[in-house]
């Protein structure tokens, strides 16, 4: 087994190389710190990495694992360039004509193996009611046992890669460490574009300081235990999976995908599962939004953090160009945010995250030129489709498909095929790209201590009832506007598509604890926080519909007039500012929306009864959707916070009077 930081020892003898690994120090973690450099004797069950330095830890994983080789990444330029020659010799990256698309790279996926598994998705807390039931539990110990078995000689014949990594900028306030090992070379280039890998991170996880534990296997061993060899392939995994996040030890186990959030361990499963049972512990909040700064016409700045469920419009809001006359947008993160109060009681937050894993379907020059922008070169595509003179296509970047593709499963391709329903693009298909590239990232995007949140937004993809925005009465009722989001599925996740179902936060799939406990928690967040200063809660829908199923409202670029207004009754409330001749909002059941005028709608083809239809607020369905939350409400049974069911008599009550109708 050789082990080494320097991706040319493999090729070129570097004898003083070689041995780079991190020098072997207690971890500040542990409790019971392992003498330096000693191996665990034996490993009963699977090896955690509590007590253990980083490279001890390393170690019992290969034990169990058995790769070939095992290599330390530390991120530099080499280190890129060498994974991306491997994986052009196995076929898995194909390269892109360097005029058209420099630096860039297509992948494509195993059919089976295309999006986030959420049946296999696990949260192994000590006691099924800390998962609580919008989670798979699993008992820790018997979970153990099972993966233990899957992982046993999970890595014969392949490279083990090992990732340490920083989410959110280096040695910042809100940071946290982690190591990836994975046997996929793709998702440890990925992570080398996803999270920050440098020497200066792979300096502190050798010197002890805490990391989260993160192993990943595609569950496709090259050699099988009887020593016969099978040939790779350019996508390997395994039809059984396993997405295992512990929060206690904070740990993740993932297992026989190489797919976006089931294979990029820093994203979903550490900084949304294990972080956000962290955040609990640690007063703060780990959440799946967007942050962006929105500067009026006047300089004034304001940030705001929003959350939508997966594919329902975070990175086109957090790329947004406004197309009204002196606002400004700027991009800070795309999909997830840390928040924490500080010191004056104001909530700070951070991305993150170093890179866009983003949607490609849709994303075209009318609808996210930034976007865009952002992709013209360094860019691991997965999933789209190839044109003939070797550049990416996918639905929705031109109005026209091309006369010939190649499409995401390596078929020849003609739009007659896109007419008989067969898209060139999987519609989960994805771009990697660092953050950095983008053209509207703020200058100061990884400021360590994290921007003041003014403004914070739950949405979804809602036909109907939904209002395109409503503004939450108070901090209670924003927080019972994020517990009972719902949200039409999307292709981000295995099931049926279109069908609605309750996403409470945008945070269905990602939490790490009991959804009834992280509505307290968001509660408790909430007592902390100044009242002069505390985030507005807005509500918003982009997708409701007319009767003959188009979209009532334009959306993208043309969202900014919504922002627009949040950003307006945010300023109002800070400046005692109301003008009661012109309000700027009204009450209705729901929340407040735009008062007569205040929507700046100028210049929009909106058809006639348009607004109308988008702020139409029906009382009888929204007390169908009220029985809907009793429903949901008692699934959680005693957890939900009493707070939450008086917002729901609230709102009832609100229904039945007559002058908000
Ligand atoms: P994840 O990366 O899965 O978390 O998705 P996301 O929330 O970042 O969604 P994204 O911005 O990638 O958008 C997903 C899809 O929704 C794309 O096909 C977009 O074109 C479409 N979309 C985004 N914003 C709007 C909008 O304002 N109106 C309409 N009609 N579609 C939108
Ligand atoms: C999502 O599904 O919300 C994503 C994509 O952002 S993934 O990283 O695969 O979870
Ligand atoms: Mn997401």
């Amino acid at each position: 087994m050789t082990l080494t930081a320097d991706p040319r020892s493999r090729t070129t003898a570097n004898p003083r190389r070689t041995r780079n690994l991190p020098a072997d120090r207690p971890s500040s973690g542990g409790t019971t710190p392992a003498p330096a450099g000693r191996r665990p004797a034996g490993t009963p069950t699977l090896p955690a990495a509590a007590g253990l330095t980083a490279t001890a830890w390393v170690e019992a994983v290969a034990e169990l694992t058995r790769p070939d080789d095992v290599v330390w990444v530390d991120g530099t330029d080499a280190w890129r360039r060498t994974l991306i020659e491997t994986m052009v010799t196995t076929g898995t990256l194909i390269p892109l004509d360097p005029e058209l698309r420099p630096g860039s790279y297509l992948a494509r996926s195993a059919p089976s193996d295309v999006a986030r598994v959420e049946s296999r998705t696990f949260i192994c807390s000590e006691r099924e009611d800390g998962a609580g039931p919008t989670n798979n539990w699993r008992e820790p110990a018997v979970m153990r046992a099972e993966l233990r078995g899957a992982f046993d000689g999970s890595m014969r014949g392949r490279t083990m890669y090992v990732v340490p990594f920083s989410m959110g900028p280096v040695g910042g306030a809100l940071s946290k460490l982690g190591v990836q090992v994975t046997d996929s070379p793709y998702a440890a280039l990925s992570m080398l574009t996803m999270t920050r890998v440098s020497p200066e991170v792979l300096r502190r996880v050798a010197a002890g300081e805490d990391f989260v534990p993160c192993v990943h296997s595609v569950g496709a061993p090259l050699v099988a235990a009887d020593g016969t060899r099978t040939d790779d392939v350019p996508w390997p995994c395994n039809d059984l999976k396993y997405i295992v996040q512990f929060p206690q030890s904070r740990e993740i186990w993932s297992y026989g995908s190489g797919y976006g959030g089931n294979a990029l361990l820093g994203k979903k499963c550490f900084a949304l599962r294990i972080a956000s049972a962290m955040a609990r512990d640690e007063g703060w909040l780990a959440e799946h939004m967007l942050l962006i700064r929105v500067t009026t016409p006047e300089g004034r700045p304001f940030h705001v953090a929003a959350a939508f469920p997966s594919a329902c419009g975070k990175t086109n809001l957090a790329m947004l160009q406004p197309t009204l006359p002196g606002w400004k947008v700027e991009t800070l993160g795309d999909d997830i945010v840390w928040m924490k109060p500080d010191a004056d009681g104001r909530l700070r937050a951070i991305n993150p995250e170093a890179g866009f894993f983003g949607v490609a379907p849709g994303t075209g020059a009318s609808t996210n030129p930034v976007a865009v922008e952002t992709l013209r070169k360094n860019v691991i595509f997965t999933n789209v489709a190839l044109t003939d003179d070797g550049d990416v296509w996918w639905e929705g970047l031109t109005p026209e498909a091309p006369d010939h593709l190649v499409d995401w499963q390596g078929n020849d391709w003609t739009p007659a095929d896109g007419a008989a329903g067969r898209p060139a693009a999987h519609p989960n298909s994805r771009f990697t790209v660092a953050a950095a590239q983008c053209p509207t990232i703020a200058d100061d995007w990884e400021t360590p201590d994290g921007v003041p949140v003014d403004a914070i937004v739950f949405g979804g993809r809602r036909a109907t009832n939904v209002p395109l925005v409503a503004q939450a009465y108070s901090w209670a009722h924003g927080v019972f506007l994020g517990a009972t989001v719902s949200s039409e599925r999307t292709a981000a996740a295995e099931g049926k598509v279109g069908e609605l179902r309750r996403d409470p936060f945008a945070m269905l799939p990602f939490a790490g604890y009991n959804m009834a406990d992280h509505w307290a928690h968001w509660l408790s967040v909430g007592d902390v926080l100044a009242p002069e200063t505390r985030p507005q809660v807005f509500q918003v829908n982009w997708f409701r519909r007319a009767a003959d199923g188009s979209f009532l409202w334009p959306g993208f670029g043309e969202n900014a007039r919504v922002l627009a207004w949040m950003v307006r009754q945010v300023e109002q409330r800070r400046s005692g500012g109301h003008d009661p001749a012109h309000p700027s909002a009204r009450p209705t059941a729901v929340g407040l929306v735009p008062g007569d005028g205040a929507l700046d709608v100028d210049g929009l083809d909106l058809a006639d009864d348009a607004l109308d239809e988008l702020f139409a607020v029906d009382p009888a369905r929204w007390k169908a959707e009220c029985d809907l939350t009793d429903e949901f409400f008692a699934t959680f049974g005693e957890r939900v916070p009493a707070v939450l069911r008086d917002q729901l008599r609230h709102l009832r009550d609100r229904l039945d009077d007559e002058r908000l109708s």
